[in-house]
């Protein structure tokens, strides 16, 4: 299979029946080759993918997609690479949105969110040189046709669990490729502010007030207003705003 209707992403599709994790096979194939933009690697039997700093991605073999995609983004200064986390968010919500009326949102940095529960994760893994942005990988796993998750995600759903419909694999992944040189190239063609305006305007709750807890477990209240400098979340709090990294700050509801 290769990707029909794109310019360049999927051209070159390798389709395992098992690998480990997609992202680290991209890697391995970055260090050894110049392999050409936008190859894409895939697999419906992902058995040890990866999340963000060390955690773990689970997928049920056959039922959902796990796939990672490479680009060169020489295009880009290191410091504006959140660009890419907003390139593939927009590319999901848009894909889950063209196949589903599901209600979908963004959840910082990059979880899409189906009502309150996390439907798509994604883990970017950039390789900087100088003041360049060498290679990046986009590695996305999106929960579609299983239907049940173990007792310890009680936050992960997916489209078959909140549509009770079945999706066919691969056309989900053509129409992702599809979207992700979509955005990717609106992106290059320096059109950060519309997608950055989308983005905002997709974010799971943005501008109501929520209680939150920080790196330190101080509970705090705020409400989210949108995204500053590095791609760092601003939450704003008793009439000030303030900025968080991955990771120093969660919904208290939930510790996401
Ligand atoms: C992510 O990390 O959400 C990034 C996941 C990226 C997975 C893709 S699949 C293709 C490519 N190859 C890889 O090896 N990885 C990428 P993070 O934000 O750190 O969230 C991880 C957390 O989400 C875990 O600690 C669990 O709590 C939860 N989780 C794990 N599997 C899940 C699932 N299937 N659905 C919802 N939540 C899940």
């Amino acid at each position: 299979m290769t990707i029909d209707n794109t310019l360049f992403v999927g051209k070159v599709l390798l389709r395992f029946p098992e690998l480990d994790s997609t992202n680290k096979y991209a890697q391995e194939l970055l260090s050894k080759s110049l392999p050409i933009e936008g190859t894409v690697i895939t697999t419906p039997n992902q058995t040890y993918g990866r999340g963000q700093i060390g955690s773990k991605w689970e997928s049920q073999a056959h039922k959902n997609i796990s796939l990672s995609a490479i680009f060169y983004p020489t295009f880009l200064s290191p410091k504006d690479q959140f660009a890419l986390n907003i390139v593939s968010s927009l590319a999901v919500s848009d894909l889950i949105r063209t196949f589903s009326e599901l209600p979908v949102r963004i959840k910082w940095p990059n979880d899409i969110y189906i009502k309150d529960k996390k439907t798509s994760g994604i883990l970017i893994q950039n390789s900087i040189s100088g003041s360049k942005i060498h290679s990046s990988i986009i590695g996305i796993g999106i929960n579609v046709n299983q239907n049940d998750f173990g007792q310890h995600l009680p936050f992960a759903t997916s489209l078959a669990r909140e549509s009770h419909k079945q999706y066919d694999l691969d056309a989900l992944i053509a129409a992702l490729c599809q979207k992700l040189e979509q955005y990717y190239l609106a992106l290059k063609q320096a059109q950060y502010d519309t997608l950055k305006e989308q983005y905002l305007n997709q974010l799971y709750r943005k501008d109501e007030l929520h209680s939150f807890i920080d790196a330190n477990g101080q509970l705090f209240q705020g409400i989210i207003r949108g995204i500053g400098p590095f791609g760092k979340l601003m939450i704003e709090h008793n009439g000030s705003l303030n900025y968080f990294q991955i990771k120093e700050v969660a919904f208290a509801d939930s510790k996401r």
